[in-house]
């Protein structure tokens, strides 16, 4: 807790935590996480897209890697436990592992990912998709709110060189990736448990939208004669939410919006937001998404006003590995007594890993499901089962792959 209260204070931003990609702030979180590793004999380094990797060798020099981690970055005023725990989790569990003088035949990699919100290029995952070598030079292209590309940010990061990196590892060196996150949805609260674990991660569409009608004088222009850009898009809010409500296990979300020019005494000429639309199964994240197309077109005549869909991400569902999640299951009920298995709403980085390799996740409870909130809380007592759950599964590992 104290490690994630101190981390959590390190922000872009006075009173609140905001650690965005490659910011000043995410340069001095993997600077303190990263002694906190050295401290437990990782070797530390920054990959060139900003990742932070500690490594232990395993036992024999051939020995395939574990991968164990979650994100350092946040969303906008975050809570503190939102990919942190992901990260600081493993280290107490190979800490408390040398305690007991348990030596782990597998090399280990924990990863603090530098960018998984998507908060300043609206694409999601950069930071696993360097990792991956899955990083497009469609998305270097990509710009933030100051004109900067992601291409220009890198080089920058990079004193002045960026190329395209390959992936860390091959499919074959590796034994899987394990995150642990809080589960920031209500489940494991309603059923009384500390921690469950995630059988799959819905599938993500992200996109901005603009919209675009006419600028004109608020008190002179006759409400018949106005192309009001951002009552339609209003509309269009309106319309998706409708449609998420009607439609189970859909969520679709406008979780940001800027108009133009912006003046109480002028009718908006432009506005753009984004859109975010999830569910588990891909067939129906797809249909809704059609929907939501003719929905757009459908205001964009009535209103007068021409729109435009750009898509910033785009993720399919993805399965957890069943091998790896039985075994993690094992140590859950181990610990716990009884497991729960659910899907995550929220999108993670195993999302990215499973491409490469077997990913499992475990879910710890947070207080009423909140996050993305300064409010985000999972008490001591429901992170000490996580972490015994997190020790427990690595000696199983360990057994396993006793050389
Ligand atoms: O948006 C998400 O689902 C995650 O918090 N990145
Ligand atoms: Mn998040
Ligand atoms: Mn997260």
């Amino acid at each position: 807790m104290a490690m994630l209260d101190e981390l959590g204070r390190v922000s872009d931003e006075e009173g609140k935590l905001t650690r965005t990609f490659l910011s000043p702030a995410m340069c001095r979180a993997n600077a303190l996480v990263g002694e906190w590793m050295g401290a437990i004999g990782l070797t530390v380094r920054e990959d060139p897209v900003g990742n932070l990797i500690g490594r232990a060798e395993g036992s024999s020099r051939r020995a395939k890697t574990l991968l164990l981690g979650s994100h350092l970055d946040s969303v906008r005023d975050a809570g503190k436990f939102d990919g942190p725990l992901g990260v600081l989790m493993p280290i107490m569990a190979l800490a408390e592992l040398q305690r007991r003088g348990v030596k782990l035949p597998f090399a280990v990699e924990v990863l603090g990912f530098s960018e998984e919100e998507g908060v300043r290029f609206a694409s999601a995952y950069l930071g696993s998709e360097g990792y991956t070598g899955r990083l497009s030079s469609r998305t270097l292209e990509l710009r933030d709110g100051a004109g900067v590309s992601v291409g220009d940010a890198l080089k920058e990061w990079g004193g002045g060189r960026f190329s395209l990196p390959k992936a860390a590892h091959k499919r074959g060196e590796l034994l899987g990736y394990v995150e642990v996150h809080i589960e920031q949805g209500p489940v494991l609260t309603a059923k009384k448990l500390a921690v469950g674990v995630v059988s799959a991660i819905a599938g993500q569409s992200r996109f901005k939208l603009i919209w675009t009608g006419k600028a004109g004088h608020a008190g002179t222009t006759p409400m018949a004669l106005r192309r009001d850009a951002l009552t339609g898009a209003a509309e269009f809010a309106l319309a998706a939410e409708q449609l998420a409500r009607n439609t189970e296990g859909l969520v679709a979300t406008v979780g940001a919006l800027t108009v133009s020019p912006g003046a109480a005494n002028v009718i908006p000429g432009l506005v753009e937001h984004a859109l975010d639309v999830r569910h588990a199964r891909d067939a129906v994240r797809r249909e809704a998404l059609f929907a939501l197309g003719r929905v757009a077109k459908r205001i964009a005549k009535q209103r007068g006003l021409s729109v435009a869909w750009q898509r910033t991400q785009d993720n399919c569902a993805v399965e957890c590995s069943v091998g790896l999640t039985a075994l993690l299951e094992r140590s859950v009920k181990a610990v716990q007594g009884t497991s729960l298995s659910l899907v995550s709403g929220a999108g993670h980085d195993g999302v990215v890993m499973a491409a490469l390799t077997p990913v499992a996740m475990l879910f710890v409870r947070c207080r009423d499901g909140l996050s993305h909130h300064p409010d985000e809380y999972a008490s001591p007592a429901d992170l000490k089962i996580g972490l015994r759950v997190m020790v427990d599964f690595l000696e199983r590992m360990a057994q396993q792959h006793a050389s």
